[in-house]
């Protein structure tokens, strides 16, 4: 048995002086507590995850941990944007019940967090790369977090409290940081949940210097709806998150030309020319050696209308993909490492992301909305011992807490919205689970105009009510429009299968107490 496997005092079954078993008081009846690693990416859409979709790119290390565990084929989240899910995923709970709804809230560190919890029980905890809930992290042992969103080369870190430099790419750093952690910083005695957070692929998608080339001679086929024209769907029509409107030339596909004659309207080109400045000059060596040739053959093309909507198109593609090229070498390299010290058979092994991402559909850049590519997120799970294989049923990110709470033993507290779905894991099929998943996404105004919404969904169908300075509803038929390109509501035969969502919506918003929402559809709630 390997040292780290061993638990001292409480947590061993207690032995009496007559050599008689005392009742087991540990919390898991006296099996050897499973690790966590958490590995959490930020914004990575499941299409760009090849055990997902074979689409886009291959992603070999990240495949196996579904190949060796479990493929959540139905994952969601509660509030598609980065605090409000991390905020979630931490209390088991939906934002209005964890206080922090939008990307401006500041994440109340005294209330109750599953890491408080798992030390509380014995663990030891860490969180490594991104954390972006302003506040200072509460419930670890190690914390070593990028300041706000962090920035891709030779990013500051707070680490346990003090600001510290690194050197290098952001994706690298932190899994260099994570497996020293493993290695020599943990207390090998103690059972231990680690959380990787990345900050990549998060805008702007800069690669690493090794990566620039690759897909270079890749051309990826649009999205069918590309150029969706948001016909019936008000607040679609409205954001500001279009590959061809919004996304920056300069900032967002590196065209920050020397000559700078390059210009842009979004506000965003001097942050995008800064960028630059992050790297060290054999960094910026490697860069420019990529992007001048790009930018001298952009200028030289002038593209304009359609031809330029599809030249920004493949530029995102292929940055995001060359971002998550490098996460997925990474995430080889900490498997790589698990394994090495003997940690396979004792750790549980998550990848996942904040929330999903939309790669051009819709003619979409960013998330925030309750529509299917950015509601999703991938979630892979590699329990020993465990499932091999798909897991259809209805999971979220508020379930995650009670999840690591019961594999670690410890009681899931009556509070948390979510359930556990170790169950699953397991290959047991609960009885009872969820058919609905409720959603609620506050941050308006802002950054990327999508309005605040809440919905419902259930296997079929998607109910979606848009309010702020909007009244709104959308209905859609998952079926019959998996691209949700068909607004349904209002639309005569669809006056009962309405009626049931309605009803669906409103028995949520009571089961999780969501009284502002309930205040916007009072007309619903019955008396
Ligand atoms: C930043 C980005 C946005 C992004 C939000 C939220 N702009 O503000 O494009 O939607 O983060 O992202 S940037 O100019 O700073 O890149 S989240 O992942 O943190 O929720
Ligand atoms: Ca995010």
């Amino acid at each position: 048995m390997k040292k780290e496997l061993l638990l001292t005092g409480s947590a061993l079954i207690a032995v009496t002086s007559c050599g008689k078993q005392a009742k087991d008081t540990t919390p898991n009846n006296g099996k050897k507590p499973m690790n966590i690693v958490y590995i959490m990416s930020d914004d990575h859409s499941y299409q760009t995850i090849s055990a997902y979709d074979k689409r886009y790119i291959q992603t070999p290390n990240i495949d196996r941990i579904a190949n060796e565990g479990t493929r959540f084929t139905n994952s969601f989240v509660a509030n598609s944007i980065s605090g409000p899910s991390r905020a979630c995923i931490l209390t088991g709970k939906h934002s209005h019940a964890n206080g922090f709804t939008d990307n401006s809230s500041t994440f109340d560190g005294s209330q109750q967090t599953y890491p408080k919890l798992l030390r509380k029980a014995g663990y030891q905890t860490a969180v490594i790369g991104k954390w972006h809930l302003t506040s200072a992290p509460t419930g670890f042992d190690h914390s070593d977090i990028l300041i706000g969103q962090g920035i891709y080369y030779n990013a500051p870190f707070i680490r346990d409290g003090k600001e510290t430099t690194s050197k290098g790419y952001a994706t690298n750093v932190i899994t260099d940081k994570a497996i020293e952690w493993l290695e020599n910083g943990r207390d090998k005695d103690k059972p231990f949940c680690l959380l990787v957070h990345h900050k990549a692929p998060h805008r702007t998608w800069m690669p690493d210097t090794c990566d620039l080339d690759l897909f270079d001679d890749k051309t990826f086929e649009l999205p069918a709806n590309f150029y969706d024209d948001y016909e019936g769907r008000q607040a679609a029509k409205e954001q500001e998150m279009s590959i061809s409107k919004d996304m920056d030339l300069v900032y967002d596909l590196k065209m920050a030309d020397k000559e700078n004659e390059i210009h842009t309207s979004t506000g965003l080109e001097e942050a995008g020319r800064r960028m630059y400045d992050t790297m060290t000059p054999e960094e910026k060596a490697a860069w420019d050696a990529h992007y001048d040739p790009i930018i001298a053959k952009f200028k030289r093309d002038k593209l304009t209308g359609k031809q330029l909507d599809e030249w920004k198109y493949q530029r995102y593609m292929r940055d995001y993909l060359r971002v998550i090229h490098s996460i997925d070498r990474n995430v080889g390299r900490l498997l790589d490492y698990l394994e090495q010290a003997g940690l396979m058979e004792n750790t549980m092994i998550v990848y996942t992301s904040d929330q999903g991402f939309y790669m051009g559909e819709h003619g979409w850049f960013d998330k925030r909305f309750m529509y299917e590519e950015s509601f999703r997120t991938p979630l892979l799970v590699r329990l020993p011992g465990g499932k091999k294989g798909d897991v259809d049923a209805f999971v979220q990110n508020i379930d995650y807490a009670p999840t690591i709470l019961e594999l670690a033993g410890v009681a899931v507290p009556e509070d948390m919205h979510g359930q556990s779905f170790l169950p699953w894991l397991r290959g047991e099929h609960p009885a009872n689970w969820r058919k609905s998943l409720y959603y609620h996404f506050y941050e308006y105004p802002a950054e990327h105009a999508v309005k605040r919404h809440y919905g419902v969904r259930t296997e079929r169908y998607k109910l979606i009510h848009f309010y702020n300075d909007i009244d709104s509803w959308e209905l859609y038929d998952l079926q019959e429009d998996p691209m949700e390109m068909r607004n349904l509501y209002g639309k005569a035969g669809y006056e009962e299968i309405t009626r049931q969502l309605e009803k669906e919506l409103v028995r949520l918003q009571i089961q999780y107490q969501d009284t502002n929402a309930m205040k916007l559809n009072k007309e619903l709630i019955p008396d």
